[in-house]
């Protein structure tokens, strides 16, 4: 199979990214798909887009985690459910805390990294760490978009389901776009949907929990380059108000 990667940027500035894992036969329409997402972005035009297609050796294939949505009526009891969530999974208040404050101060392309005493684990803390190498089924995409999510969460849901089969105890994140206000929490027990996780014009980050005595250098490496493609799973379908 082939790796396809799109980043787009004007004056220097990240505008958007998109990646693809498909067969040799649908290389030139991924190609097409992606550019076209780059020339058709809310956060600007690009001056500069760049495309790369790689071959890859090896594949893995993975079921999706199940999908949730939980609708909040503002940011301040979207925040207490997210808590909620990941306090259920032993990550410390003052962790979370710190995990807010660096989602919300924004301007990062990748994720932090944060084991549960909140240290800061990933080496390059402007950019972060970026899931690399993802995509999901053709089946899983158009099941997502029947209803589930959206585009973000199709593109949202490779990143959670791979960082949490690799051991990550939970995701937080919040979408960088302006006016996506919808974000997530990630566990093993599922991708968490919350609306309303921050405000319309805020920006927005991923941060990734991890136990304190995690192989670091391995968990980034295979983050960024082992390839996945995240599957269907029969308990997608299930939504939680
Ligand atoms: C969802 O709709 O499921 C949340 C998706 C958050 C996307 C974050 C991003 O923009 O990368």
């Amino acid at each position: 199979m082939y790796s396809i990667k799109m980043r787009a940027s004007k004056q220097n500035k990240h505008i958007s990214g998109a990646e693809r894992i498909v067969n040799k036969d649908e290389i030139k329409k991924a190609v097409l798909e992606v550019l076209e997402r780059a020339l058709n972005h809310e956060n600007g035009e690009p001056d500069f887009i760049n495309i790369k297609v790689e071959k890859l050796d090896r594949v893995n294939f993975i079921p999706t985690l199940p999908i949730y949505t939980i609708e909040c009526k503002n940011k301040e009891e979207a925040r207490k459910k997210a808590k909620e969530l990941l306090l259920n999974e032993g990550i410390p208040e003052e962790v979370i805390e710190k995990a807010f404050k660096i989602i919300d101060k924004g301007g990062m392309r990748g994720a932090a990294i944060l084991n549960l005493k909140g240290e800061r684990l990933d080496k390059n803390k402007e950019r972060g760490v970026r899931v690399k190498n993802i995509d999901t089924s053709k089946k899983l995409k158009e099941k997502i978009l029947d209803g589930l999510g959206t585009e973000r969460t199709v593109d949202a849901i490779a990143i959670a389901t791979k960082v949490i089969h690799l051991g990550v105890i939970a995701e937080l994140c919040t979408s960088d776009n302006k006016s996506y206000t919808t974000g997530y929490v990630a566990t093993k027990k599922g991708y968490f949907r919350i609306t309303n996780l921050k405000n319309v014009n805020e920006t927005g980050g991923r941060v990734f929990f991890v136990d304190d005595n995690i192989d670091i250098d391995e968990l980034i490496y295979k983050l960024e380059n082992e390839p996945y493609i995240v599957t269907e799973h029969d308990r997608e379908n299930k939504k939680r108000a």
